[in-house]
């Protein structure tokens, strides 16, 4: 079968229209699903209750020091940069069921879905480096067989997030488009391209052209606690180093839909560990 959303193959990069649709069940909800389908992202306030994100901080950095969890190190001091397959953990749990949580998800892919991927990202000084520009989906396509756009990501912040941390930056509309990545001369291993990534990612003079193409300007999304930030797959993003002095967490729940489980990796030859992309243990949302 043909791959519609081919990446990493030829030496040229190419921008491609997006084959499929934004928000499978319907715009009609009591959220701005609308703002969602037409920008790639929705902010919600006030969403979580505050004493579910404080247990679910405490737990975020009780893996941060434990000797069991999968983990993801910085490359120039290997300090933790993130903790995967966090979502069945105490004080994190209870999050991965939250029936309104439930309720987006079934509205936005239009039916059952599961965690592909749960994270925790620390930024936790200024040594703890950034995310280079890029689409999730072209990594998870790439590397992980997730084959259509069927997946999004739900953010949330168990700190406030600022611009001085290295809040999330956004080009608004730019999921409407897909980056499909030249062929680098090497590869890298999974991990390696985890903790900064090699592969897929655009040039500056590609993010120039797609912010043109938009009329976008780049979004810094600020967020605080309780809030719940959805991004879509496919919308080009990068964040920058924290430079505040103080820790920033945020965890990371990674829904798709269950018409689209893995396949094999599209363009990769060795499939990522479970914990990056699951395929086996399905927590189903
Ligand atoms: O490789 C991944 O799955 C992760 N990497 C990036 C750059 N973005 C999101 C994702 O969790
Ligand atoms: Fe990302």
């Amino acid at each position: 079968m043909k791959d519609i959303y081919e990446t990493r193959i030829s030496k040229e990069h190419k921008l491609v229209n997006r084959q499929d649709e934004v928000v499978f069940g319907g715009l009609i909800s009591k959220y701005d699903l609308d703002f969602y389908e037409k920008n790639g992202y929705l902010l919600i306030k006030d969403f979580f209750n505050k004493q579910d994100i404080d247990a679910a901080l405490f737990e975020a950095n009780k893996i941060k020091d434990d000797d069991c969890s999968y983990k993801n190190y910085e490359l120039n001091n290997k300090k933790v940069r993130s903790a995967l397959s966090v979502h069945n953990h105490d004080g994190i749990v209870q999050l991965a069921k939250d029936n309104e949580l439930h309720d987006l998800s079934y509205q936005i892919l239009g039916g059952r879905s599961y965690i592909h991927q749960s994270r925790i990202n620390y930024k936790s000084d200024s040594e703890s480096t950034g995310w280079s520009w890029h689409s999730d989906f072209e990594t998870w396509h790439a590397q992980d067989g997730m084959e259509r756009m069927m997946c999004f990501s739900a953010m949330i912040p168990l700190c406030k997030n600022t611009v001085e941390n290295g809040c999330l930056r956004v080009i608004p509309k730019s999921h409407k488009i897909y980056y499909s990545a030249h062929k680098e001369d090497n590869e890298f291993s999974a991990e390696h391209n985890f903790s900064d990534q090699k592969e897929g990612c655009p040039s500056l003079s590609v993010i120039d052209e797609i912010i043109k193409k938009f009329g976008s300007e780049v979004v810094d999304v600020l967020c605080d606690v309780g809030d719940l930030l959805l991004f879509d797959c496919n919308i080009m993003h990068y964040s920058e180093a924290n430079k505040s002095g103080e820790p920033r967490t945020n965890l990371f729940f990674v829904i798709n839909s269950m018409k689209n489980m893995l396949k094999k990796p599209f363009s990769c030859i060795i499939e990522r560990p479970e914990e990056m992309g699951h395929r086996k243990n399905i927590f189903e949302i």
